[in-house]
């Protein structure tokens, strides 16, 4: 198998077909496996937290996606980022981290990982020289998010993989943004890719998981171990709901991404917009390295309203098809002020430092009919005009 759909569809179900032909994967609730004799009590799935069929068949069908030989299934992107860490590293371990991230996952590092003794530096990772500098001794990870939440800027997964690995570093890169339809980190380079499975991959906003695969069979044991001795595993049912998504992921990526590039360029000739960010767009000043290192822009975008924090509010209050959430990559669209929301455990300094002003709004946009998107902005902009 090699089409990247076909992948999405198809792979790891021979492990149900062969007993009753099942087309579409069965949802495994047994807690336990039973065993005809004492000698094959660890053979085989044993007890769910530590091997389940359906979860299996997801991990296998997410490494292919990603063009890995690993994967595994997590009940949150959080509780995948967790487990890497723990892992990983311990007591007296360095991080260098991109400067723009979801803020939960700076959250995670600042006020629970530091307790742990884990160190973390920020850095712009769109440049490298800035990377070279902030390497210690005990430095164990380069975590980066590209494109980063919300500001969508990159890195580059090449040229970060060759400098840390030159270092003996570890790279991660959260692929939640593109969905590995759009970006295979690990084909540039990178050790681990970590995943909000909430979001594109199963892109219907009814099940919160996450994920990590990895080439490595050191590390995948590494990993595999802590999963079931940590047990921030992904449920039976939530594993079938993202099967289930996934195997559009292909489809809805494609429409994500028509819709969000007319969007981009529909913002960008607006008179109340001062400054849009999307990897598509031509002005976007690494433009380039997107066209390099994905395989397309994704449906996630940015932008500064004319104004301030008074417009953005009013701007996001008024709309209709656009939900007011946080969250991202459903088939439906959504919108937010990352100064209020998503990032509001970052403080206003910090937040201001990376360039994530409060007029800032983003944009996870759907997979409805273009007109009726920006037609929805449209009336949204009269609002702000008209008071
Ligand atoms: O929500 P959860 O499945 O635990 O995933 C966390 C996470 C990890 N990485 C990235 C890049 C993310 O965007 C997220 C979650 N983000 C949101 C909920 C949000 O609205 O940005």
């Amino acid at each position: 198998m090699k089409g990247f759909t076909t992948k999405a569809i198809h792979v790891g179900r021979d492990l149900f077909r062969k007993w009753f032909g099942d087309v579409v994967e069965p949802i495994h609730l047994s807690t336990t496996f039973a065993k005809e004799r004492l000698e094959d009590v660890e053979k085989g799935y044993v007890y769910s937290r530590t091997g389940n069929p359906t979860r299996e068949v997801l991990e296998k069908r997410l490494a292919a996606l990603e063009n890995g030989r690993y994967a595994l299934a997590f009940s949150s992107g959080m509780a995948a980022e967790t487990s890497i860490i723990l892992s990983l590293l311990g007591k007296g371990d360095h991080i260098i981290a991109f400067d723009d991230l979801y803020g939960g996952t700076k959250r995670l590092f600042n006020k629970v990982m530091e307790r742990f003794g884990i160190e973390v530096s920020y850095v712009d990772l769109r440049f490298t020289e800035a990377l070279e500098e902030a390497f210690q001794d005990n430095t164990r990870l380069v975590w980066v998010e590209t494109p980063t939440n919300p500001l969508m800027k990159l890195a580059d997964i090449r040229a970060i993989s060759d400098i840390a690995h030159a270092h003996d570093t570890l790279v991660v890169v959260d692929n939640t943004f593109a969905s590995p339809y759009f970006q295979r980190p690990l084909e540039l380079g990178a050790d681990i890719v970590v995943h909000s499975v909430t979001k594109y991959i199963a892109g219907h906003s009814d099940v919160v998981g996450g994920a990590v695969v990895t080439n490595d069979e050191k590390l995948y044991k590494r990993l595999k171990f802590h999963q079931n001795a940590l047990g921030a595993i992904l449920s039976p049912f939530d594993s079938w709901l993202v099967l289930r998504g996934v195997k559009t992921l292909s489809l809805r990526m494609e429409r994500h991404q028509y819709n969000a590039m007319n969007i981009a360029r529909y913002l960008e000739s607006h008179d109340m917009v001062d400054r849009v960010y999307y990897p598509g767009l031509e002005s976007h000043p690494q433009h380039e390295l997107a066209k390099r290192q994905m395989y397309g822009y994704g449906g996630m975008l940015s932008f500064e309203i004319r104004g301030g924090l008074r417009e953005a509010k009013r701007f996001v209050e008024s709309l209709e098809i656009f939900s007011l959430a946080e969250s991202l990559g459903g088939v439906e669209s959504l919108i937010e002020i990352p100064a209020l929301m998503t990032h509001a455990s970052i403080s206003r300094d910090e937040r201001l430092k990376i360039g994530l002003r409060d007029s800032l709004i983003r944009v996870s946009v759907g997979i409805e009919d273009l007109d009726d998107l920006i037609n929805d902005l449209e009336r949204g902009f009269e609002v702000i005009s008209s008071d």
